[in-house]
């Protein structure tokens, strides 16, 4: 059959086919359908390309046998699908005449979709941009992930403080699911194990348990090419004769508890950005579903080669960060137990298959896992990490004979205190390509955490400096900037946004100029209606919009944000008829639910909010406010209408940063630390058209070695003193004076880790570059487009073709 004609509704016209689905598939009057409805009606228009190009690019890469990559990744912020899809497949306007027909606008109708928030923050949101770009450069790609029936919950502001809800995004049914029902693999947990035959590097697992992966694809198309990727998630099932037995002895009680204790594997996503979830549901999680993924790469490659000693050869594997790290071992037990494979091959076939992104420096981020439990869950794949590691190091210890510490840092085992099994080194033994996801951040981890293994194997490690796709993050969020580029540049930047460099030279033209502000004035109106409408405060989008949206972490120092607003607040009181740049300060972000301070400092946010919202004195110069319940579709009103990026983690602490991209992209000015890819932004851009300010990496480090005393910059700066001591007097939590005390305490006599109190004057005052700039629109104006000119680096399209060449070794398309 013909997969190039299109859906025969087409040939009745788009409008048509909304009538007719609004009808066949939705079963609804389309005289009287809401606005969800007709949203509904709409995807399946989409859906109709969109399976039809699946079907056309499976059949194409089976023909062709085609090298794949599947991207391995516990979490996909893909956010809505709707904009997306119709823009890939050319939809836009006749959906936007539908929806008029509907007397509704298409932004009415998307509007209606919930967000897909299967993550938690930048890792999640990077995966979906690399979907996004492996699709639209044509790799023969996968992504594999779960299903989780519940993604990122909601936060709520109440009386200041962050309160979750739970997401259930599902429960209105979603249309872009293709439930794959012939698709499913066991997983098995649990039990011991027995020595296989004699002779035989395998092992026979005797488990306890197994459940059911059941593989759910959603289609992601690809910008300018027909062809398109999968996602494909799996939903924990328990095995129907677990089920039946006892449905047959009338226990209905008890099958249900069954059926929970299987099905919960996929049923939330770990919102714990803070610490790693050291639980037992959390490693289930993991090995699910990645264990899924890999039985599920096997038979694709058995189906297509029949055999398995070709495996390198067709399969890249990525490892996006260590949640799927046991598949080193997964693959090397299902080679070698179930596939008769002698242990040394397995292993030169596992290396050659897997590649690994690190993502945090922090080394409380980084995964382990008690051994004691790693026996209980998954006994046989303990028993191959150990044999992993006894001849790795065994390896090592000819290079430094004798040298223990070196051993002990290598190790796959942690020693101290209780044994645990450090994923990151069974994911860098396990792969033959590792990277960071910065210039800055690479080089940190061959300097750091990683130097011993970068020793043994420095051509191993690499750098994939992180990029966003700009069909979302311009095209989609911002289309009133996207068409003033169509209309001076052309609109090939969408596949290749190098050519945003084209725009520096209409810098210098007026017209452009006045064009481009205005662009931004009309995006600041919408994310003040947004203001208003989710936080009952006015501001005024005439003022300097000053933006910090990402998840709350004291590294990433909101709280230094919000001393910079008290300093600003108290200069303002001390001189209230001085000529200042009207601000409106702008936070919006998670923390996690366990997280004490970072719950802390949206408390405080809120109550310096406030107090300075209400303050007549300051006649609506200066506002603050918390924008609730940032995710994808948020950040989509958020990074059009930020005149200000604020990206102030301490030096050495943000691996990349991707939100900072995004910002500069809609033709927001950075303000930032040296740290992850601000480095590059700085370098893409040019210093004239980034305030950069703070300590360095270098500068951090030799501080804290010569004892950094945060106390000392307290009693000799007064500036800061009044505002530390303002916050810890209770002015701004006069119901409750000391509510603040612990946080001030934690950098006066905590030991400030993150250094906020060193880096403060140096930020003030290039906080006061920045308001001296924004009193020249006209000069605002050429280093905000000079900083749109400069990212097309940034693109995602641009880091998968790395990938594609350097790690995978795929053929993208230019
Ligand atoms: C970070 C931290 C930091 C402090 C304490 C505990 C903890 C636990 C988890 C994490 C997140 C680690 C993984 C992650 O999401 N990294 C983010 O990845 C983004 C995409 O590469 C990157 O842009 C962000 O800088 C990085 O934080």
């Amino acid at each position: 059959m013909n997969l190039n004609a299109p859906p025969a509704s087409a040939s009745a016209g788009p409008n048509a086919a909304v009538e007719r689905h609004l009808l066949d598939t939705v079963a609804t009057d389309p005289a009287a359908a809401s606005p969800a409805e007709i949203m509904h009606a709409v995807a399946q228009v989409a859906r109709e390309h969109l399976s039809r190009r699946w079907v056309a690019t499976d059949r194409a890469d089976r023909a062709a046998r085609a090298r794949r990559v599947y991207y391995l990744s516990m979490e996909f912020l893909i956010g809505r699908t709707l904009s997306n899809a119709l823009a890939a497949v050319g939809l836009t306007g006749e959906m936007a005449a539908a929806a008029k027909a509907h007397a509704n606008t298409l932004e009415d109708l998307t509007a209606t979709e919930a967000d897909a928030a299967l993550g938690n923050g930048g890792l999640g949101r990077l995966a979906a941009c690399f979907l996004d770009s492996m699709a639209t450069v044509e790799l023969p790609s996968y992504g594999y992930g779960i299903r989780y029936e519940f993604g990122m919950f909601k936060q709520s502001i109440v009386g200041g403080r962050q309160v979750e809800h739970p997401d259930p995004w599902l429960e209105d049914g979603t249309p872009w699911e293709f439930p794959r029902t012939g698709v499913s693999y066991p997983v098995r947990f649990g039990g011991w194990v027995e020595p296989g035959a004699h002779g035989s590097s395998g092992s026979i697992w005797r488990h306890a348990g197994e459940v059911n992966a059941k593989a759910y694809d959603m289609v992601i198309p690809g910008h300018g090419t027909p062809r398109v990727s999968t996602l494909r998630l799996w939903k924990a099932a328990a095995p129907s004769q677990i089920d039946l037995h006892a449905f047959n002895t009338g226990d209905y009680a008890r099958a249900a508890e069954f059926k929970n204790q299987y099905e919960n594997i996929s049923w939330v996503l770990y919102p714990n950005d803070s610490t790693p979830a050291g639980r037992e549901l959390r490693l289930r999680q993991e090995y699910f579903f990645t264990s899924a993924s890999i039985q599920d790469i096997l038979a694709r490659h058995l189906a297509e080669h029949g055999r398995l000693t070709n495996l390198a050869e067709k399969v890249a594997i990525h490892l996006n960060d260590t949640h799927p790290a046991i598949g080193v071992a997964e693959l090397m037990r299902l080679l070698v137990d179930e596939h008769a494979f002698g242990w040394a091959g397995a292993w030169a076939l596992t290396q050659k298959v897997f590649s690994y992104t690190n993502h945090t420096l922090m080394p409380e981020a980084l995964e382990t896992w008690p051994v004691s439990l790693m026996q209980h869950v998954l006994p046989r794949h303990l028993e191959i990490i150990f044999r992993i590691n006894s001849e790795f190091l065994a390896a090592a210890a000819k290079l430094r004979p004798g040298d223990n510490e070196f051993m002990r840092s290598l190790s796959l085992i942690e020693e101290r205190g209780e044994r645990r099994v450090r994923m990151a080194h069974l994911s860098i033994v396990g792969s033959h390509k590792v990277n960071g996801v910065s210039a800055l951040h690479s080089e940190l981890l061959v300097q750091t955490i990683f130097a011993n293994f970068a020793a043994l194997w420095p051509e191993r490690f690499t750098n994939m400096t992180n990029g966003v796709t700009p069909r979302r993050w311009l095209a989609q969020a911002n289309t009133g900037l996207a068409s003033l580029i169509d209309s001076t540049i052309g609109d090939g930047w969408r596949l290749h946004l190098d050519q945003l460099i084209g725009l520096r030279e209409h810098a210098a033209n007026a017209d452009f100029r006045n064009a481009f502000l205005a662009v931004k004035q009309a995006n600041k109106l919408r994310l003040a209606e947004h203001i208003r409408a989710h936080t009952g405060v006015p501001v005024d989008a005439t003022s300097l919009f000053d933006v910090q949206v990402k998840r709350i972490h004291e590294y990433k120092r909101q709280l230094l944000n919000v001393l910079q607003v008290v300093a600003r607040y108290q200069a303002m009181l001390a001189d209230p008829d001085a000529d200042w740049v009207p601000r409106t300060v702008i936070f919006a972000g998670k923390a996690a639910s366990s997280y004490v301070s970072a719950k802390a400092v949206i408390q405080l946010i809120h109550d310096v909010g406030t107090v300075i919202n209400t303050d007549a004195r300051l006649r609506g110069r200066l506002k603050l406010v918390f924008v609730p319940n940032y995710g994808v579709s948020v950040a989509e009103v958020i990074m059009p209408g930020a005149d200000l990026s604020e990206q102030i983690s301490t030096a050495g602490t943000e691996a990349s940063g991707t939100g900072n991209m995004k910002l500069a992209l809609n033709g927001a000015l950075t303000i930032g630390t040296d740290d992850g890819a601000n480095v590059e932004i700085r370098q893409q851009v040019g210093d004239d058209n980034i305030f950069i300010f703070g300590l360095s990496t270098a500068q951090v480090a030799a501080q804290r070695a010569a004892g950094y005393q945060p106390l000392r910059i307290y009693e000799e700066n007064p500036r800061l003193k009044a505002v530390l001591d303002a916050i810890a007097g209770g002015r701004f939590s006069e119901d409750e004076p000391g509510r603040y005390r612990a946080l001030v305490d934690s950098l006066l006599w905590g030991g400030d880790h993150y250094m906020l109190l060193a880096d403060f004057d140096s930020y003030v005052a290039a906080q006061s570059r920045v308001d001296a700039l924004y009193r020249d629109p006209q000069a605002w104006a050429r280093k905000a487009i000079a900083n749109v000119a400069g990212m097309g680096f940034f693109s995602s399209d641009r880091t998968i073709r790395e990938y594609a060449r350097d790690v995978w070794g795929l053929a993208a398309k230019a």
